[in-house]
């Protein structure tokens, strides 16, 4: 993408109405743009980045077995009142009357609707066990929409309802989540820790929140330093191996770590003092099981081994897709803007070129593209006609992880500059090298 042809309304002021960093800086890099209160549109940076975690996503759901759709924003509030949740859901749901004076709702979570699919469809234990999931905006009137799309009313939301046919195979499908979402936070470069929580208007007494470490998190939590160092890396996982899932989750589990809805001050206290903390976090999933709360009263149900119809067991799973856009900012940034990690960043490199107009740098920069869309890399080029400090600071802001600098100095040489976002080290390369390396990073990630 040239630069000049693209729509990227960088802010040169630091917008008044933002508490945090992440929200300033999604402001700053052009990548949202607030319609309402906690209601944003996604301009074009932004909206890469949404879909290169949506992408992560959908890879690590798939591949842990579970199965892609798509449900409706909107939803029957009739649906709702046979769960009992119509009323019980207060004034965070939005309600919504058609032409016909029906009633209607901007969903906020997806039991109902996905109870309604399963019994029009399924009924026996043969078919279980199941899992559908969809990538889908979902409302809530939030009291207090703030921090921009990290508590939106409008939010992006990945949401995965199981069926199983009793408590264990539930529990694997629980396992699986948990497995396969410390996975998908990894890929976006992201520390994740599983927190034993409460289960609020979902329901179910198993839950687990997935919190990111951040000052500026809403959740207070308690934790023993040691499990900050775990990760999954790239270990093999066999997600039908219910012993294996099981023994990754007790790995993560194991560590004091909880949310202050479940805090245990004794248990706490037998944590290492030297590794016990007290912190904030940003919930970006929860996992739930809560066996037949919505398959009880909705009749979804299913014929036993023994011949007998009973309630599936279910559990539901969520990540906050668009909120982990602004976590991931709150947890990679420094003063100069944004630091994407190679997973999600919405373009893997840039290209400055130092003089615009210039027939040998046009010439490189040029030749430069065409060889990284040689190799299915696609790089944002500053073809402005700018001085070189506006172009790095708009990188900088930006955030791509390398960026590649063309001058007529370096080029008398045979040499481009290959810049790291991150660490700011800078290496004089030929523009092939410089190719190879961004090739070789993209391919790894
Ligand atoms: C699980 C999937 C549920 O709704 N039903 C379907 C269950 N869980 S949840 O914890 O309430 O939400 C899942 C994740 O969505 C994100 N989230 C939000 N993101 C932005 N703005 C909001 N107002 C908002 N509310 C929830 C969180 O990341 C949460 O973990």
């Amino acid at each position: 993408m040239r630069l000049t042809r693209y729509f990227l309304p960088v802010l040169r002021e630091t917008p008044a109405e933002a508490q945090i960093v992440s929200h300033r800086l999604m402001l700053r890099a052009g990548m949202i743009r607030q319609q309402a209160a906690g209601i944003y549109s996604w301009l074009p940076l932004g909206w890469r980045v949404l879909r290169r975690i949506e992408t992560i996503v959908h890879e690590e759901q798939q591949r842990a077995g579970h199965i892609p759709m798509l449900m409706p924003t909107l939803q029957p509030a009739d649906l709702w009142r046979e769960s009992g949740r119509y009323d019980d859901y207060g004034a965070e749901m939005l309600r919504i009357t058609d032409r016909h004076k029906r009633d209607l709702l901007y969903g906020p979570t997806n039991e109902e609707m996905i109870t309604d699919i399963f019994r029009a469809h399924v009924g026996s234990y043969k078919d279980l066990p199941l899992t559908l999931y969809h990538i889908q905006w979902k409302f809530r009137d939030e009291i207090r929409p703030r921090f921009g799309v990290m508590r939106g009313r409008e939010f992006l939301m990945k949401d995965g309802y199981t069926f199983d046919i009793d408590r264990a195979s539930a529990l694997h499908a629980y396992n699986r989540h948990m497995v396969s979402y410390l996975r998908s936070y990894e890929r976006m470069g992201l520390t994740a820790i599983p927190m034993r929580a409460a289960s609020g208007p979902i329901g179910g007494d198993d839950t687990h929140e997935f919190l990111v470490l951040a000052a500026t998190g809403e959740s207070e939590v308690f934790y023993d330093d040691a499990v900050t160092g775990l990760r999954l890396g790239n270990r093999a996982i066999d997600y039908d191996d219910r012993a294996a899932v099981q023994a990754v989750c007790d790995e993560f589990t194991a560590l004091y770590a909880r949310t202050d809805e479940t805090h245990d001050p004794v248990a706490f206290a037998a944590v290492p003092e030297a590794r016990r903390r007290v912190g904030r976090g940003i919930e970006v999933g929860q996992i739930f099981y809560f066996a037949t709360k919505y398959s009880a009263p909705m009749g979804a149900t299913v014929v036993n081994a023994e011949g007998q119809r009973v309630p599936v067991h279910m559990g539901s799973h969520g990540i906050g897709v668009s909120r982990l856009v602004g976590a991931i900012i709150e947890a990679s940034h420094d003063d100069r803007g944004i630091v994407w990690p190679e997973g999600v960043a919405p373009f893997p490199v840039g290209i400055v070129n130092l003089k615009q107009g210039d027939g040998a740098a046009d010439a490189a920069c040029a030749g430069l593209y065409a060889a990284l869309v040689a190799k299915g890399i696609e790089p944002l080029y500053d073809d402005r006609d700018e001085r070189a400090g506006a172009k790095f600071a708009t990188m900088d802001l930006i955030g791509l992880p390398w960026r590649i600098t063309v001058g007529p100095r370096g080029l008398a040489a045979g040499k481009v500059e290959l810049t790291c976002r991150r660490t700011g080290e800078s290496e004089e390369i030929s523009p092939e090298a410089a190719v190879d390396r961004v090739a070789q990073v993209v391919a790894g990630r």
